[in-house]
C-alpha cells in the first residue's frame, strides 16, 4: 500500500524552494494546519454543540455564546501567537491589527492575514465554510511590526491558502511555485496530499455571482451575465450558474472544474464586498498559481495598492479565458458609456 504523504512531510519536502530561510515559514505553515484541525472538529460538531449564533447572544447562564467564527479567530490567533513564527496578525474578527510581541515571537518574520471562517452565515444550514490565510515578510526591520508591514500589496505575497470545511476537510496553498491540495483523513488526523499541482482549467461552464443583486450591478456584468445565458453550442453556452455564498467553496469548485466568480462593485456598495488583504489577495495568488486569473474588471488584484487592512475591491477570478471575457465587457460597457 502506497503511504500517504502528509502536510507535515510535504511542507519539509518543499522547504529548499522557500526564497527565505528554510523553516520559518514551514513552522507557520504547520502551526496553521494544525489551528485548521482545530477548527474544523468543531465546524464538524456545529450542530451539536451551543456554538451556533451570535456571539453577542447570552446562554440561559448569562454566559456569552460561542459563535463560530470568533472560535475560530481565538484559535487561530492562538496557534501563531505561540507559533514563534508571526509578529503581527490581520484578522477579519479584529478592526485593528494586532503585533505579536512575545519574547518569542519578537525576530519571528512573518506578518499573517486571516479570515478565520468565511462565509459563517452559512454554517447554522450545514453549507460548507472556509478558511482564508496569506503570509507577508515583514518590512520593517526593528521593534514591533508596524501599519507598512501588511500594506504591502498582493504581488509580495510568500503563501497562501484556504481550508474548505465541506464533504471533506481540505487545505490547499502556495509558496508561488504552484498550488497543492491535501485532504484531511480523519483517521490519522493528517491532512494528506490528495491534489498535487493543481492546475484550473483554461475555460470552464460555471458561473458564480449573486443574480439577486442584478438590478445593482455595473452595465458590463449585466451584460456579461446575459452573455452566459445566450444558447450557443460551440462555445457550450449556456453556463451553468452555481453560487454557495462561502467565497472559498465557490472558488475551490471553479478552481477544479473551470469557471468565473465575480463579486462586483454594485450600487449599494461602490467598492465591493470582498476584503483585499485576507480574502482577494490570497485567493487571487491561488488562482493565478494554478494557472486562471484575476482582476478587479480592469487591474490585476495583486498589484492593487493596500492603503486599508479592511479595504474592499470587486473581485473577477476563475478561468484565465472566462475572466478575461469579462473584463471585455467592462471595458467595452465603459467605453460605450463615454461616446
Ligand atoms: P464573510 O467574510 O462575512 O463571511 O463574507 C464573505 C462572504 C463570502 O464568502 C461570499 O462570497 C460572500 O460573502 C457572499 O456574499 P452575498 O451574501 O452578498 O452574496
Ligand atoms: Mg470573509
Amino acid at each position: 500500500m502506497v503511504q500517504a504523504k502528509t502536510l507535515g512531510q510535504f511542507i519539509i519536502e518543499k522547504q529548499a524552494d522557500f526564497k527565505y530561510a528554510k523553516g520559518e515559514l514551514s513552522r507557520l505553515l504547520r502551526d496553521i494546519g494544525i489551528a485548521a484541525k482545530i477548527v474544523n472538529r468543531e465546524v464538524n460538531k456545529a450542530g451539536l454543540m451551543d456554538i451556533l449564533g451570535n456571539a453577542a447572544q447570552t446562554n440561559i447562564q448569562g454566559e456569552r455564546q460561542q459563535k463560530l467564527d470568533v472560535y475560530a479567530n481565538e484559535q487561530f490567533l492562538a496557534a501563531l501567537t505561540s507559533g514563534g513564527e508571526c509578529c503581527m496578525v490581520v484578522s477579519e474578527e479584529n478592526e485593528e491589527f494586532i503585533p505579536i510581541t512575545s519574547a518569542v515571537s519578537k525576530n519571528a518574520k512573518y506578518i499573517v492575514a486571516i479570515d478565520p471562517l468565511d462565509g459563517s452565515s452559512n454554517i447554522d444550514v450545514n453549507v460548507a465554510v472556509g478558511t482564508i490565510f496569506s503570509i507577508y515578510r515583514r518590512v520593517s526591520v526593528n521593534g514591533a511590526a508596524n501599519l507598512a508591514d501588511v500594506l504591502q500589496a498582493g504581488n509580495a505575497q510568500v503563501a497562501a491558502g484556504y481550508v474548505i470545511y465541506g464533504s471533506s476537510t481540505m487545505l490547499v496553498y502556495t509558496t508561488g511555485k504552484g498550488v497543492n491540495g491535501f485532504t484531511l483523513d480523519p483517521s490519522i488526523g493528517e491532512f494528506c496530499l490528495s491534489h498535487p499541482d493543481m492546475r484550473t482549467p483554461e475555460s470552464g461552464v460555471i458561473y458564480s455571482i449573486n443574480e439577486g443583486n442584478y438590478i445593482n450591478f455595473p452595465d458590463g456584468v449585466k451584460k456579461y451575465i446575459k452573455y452566459c445565458q445566450v444558447d450557443d453550442g460551440q462555445s457550450q453556452r449556456p453556463y451553468t450558474s452555481r453560487y454557495i455564498g462561502s467565497m472559498v467553496a465557490d472558488i475551490h469548485r471553479n478552481l477544479i472544474k473551470g469557471g468565473i466568480f465575480i463579486y462586483p462593485k454594485t450600487a449599494t456598495s461602490p467598492q465591493g464586498k470582498l476584503r483585499m488583504v485576507y480574502e482577494c489577495n490570497p485567493m487571487a495568488f491561488i488562482l493565478e498559481q494554478a494557472g486562471g486569473r484575476a482582476t478587479d474588471g480592469a487591474t490585476r488584484i495583486l498589484d492593487l495598492a493596500i492603503t486599508d487592512i479592511h479595504q474592499r475591491s470587486p473581485i473577477f477570478i476563475g478561468s484565465k479565458k472566462m475572466v478575461e471575457k469579462a473584463e471585455q465587457f467592462m471595458i467595452d460597457t465603459a467605453v460605450s458609456s463615454v461616446c
